[in-house]
């Protein structure tokens, strides 16, 4: 074997290698970037949200799922994120996903009239 075949063979190899990790480190990156919560939603007298103070990571992507336990209909909204869910159906699962570009404290409301203590069915978010 010529000696630029062995540099050709060589070449290949580590370019071969180096996509790989490449490719490996991009995937990581964007995963380090997700970030998933889950939140219940029961009117305040069964409980509440839950948790009623949710905290997540500021400057990740955020993937929420609302579970909605109930037997009546749930609403969402978290106003700061422009965050709604018009209707968490009895017995679903509704995804939300937003970006957690600011820190601090952010209340979050159920938007359908579910009881008579609807207006308490509040919780907040929370990113630091
Ligand atoms: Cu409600």
């Amino acid at each position: 074997m010529k000696k630029s075949e062995k540099i050709a063979i060589v070449i290949v190899i580590f370019a071969t290698i180096g996509t790989v990790i490449g490719v490996f480190s991009i995937e990581k990156l964007r995963r380090d970037k997700l970030y998933t919560a889950e939140l219940i939603a029961r009117a305040p007298e069964n409980g509440n949200w839950y948790p009623q103070q949710l905290k997540v990571p500021f400057g990740k992507e955020i993937t929420l799922y609302i579970r909605n336990i109930e037997t009546v209909s749930h609403g969402f909204a978290l106003p700061a994120f422009r965050v709604a869910v018009k209707e968490l159906k009895a017995g679903t699962v509704n995804v939300v996903k937003f970006t957690a570009d600011k820190k601090g404290t952010f209340p979050f409301m159920c938007t359908v009239w579910c009881s008579e203590h609807h207006m308490d069915m509040r919780g907040e978010l929370v990113v630091e």
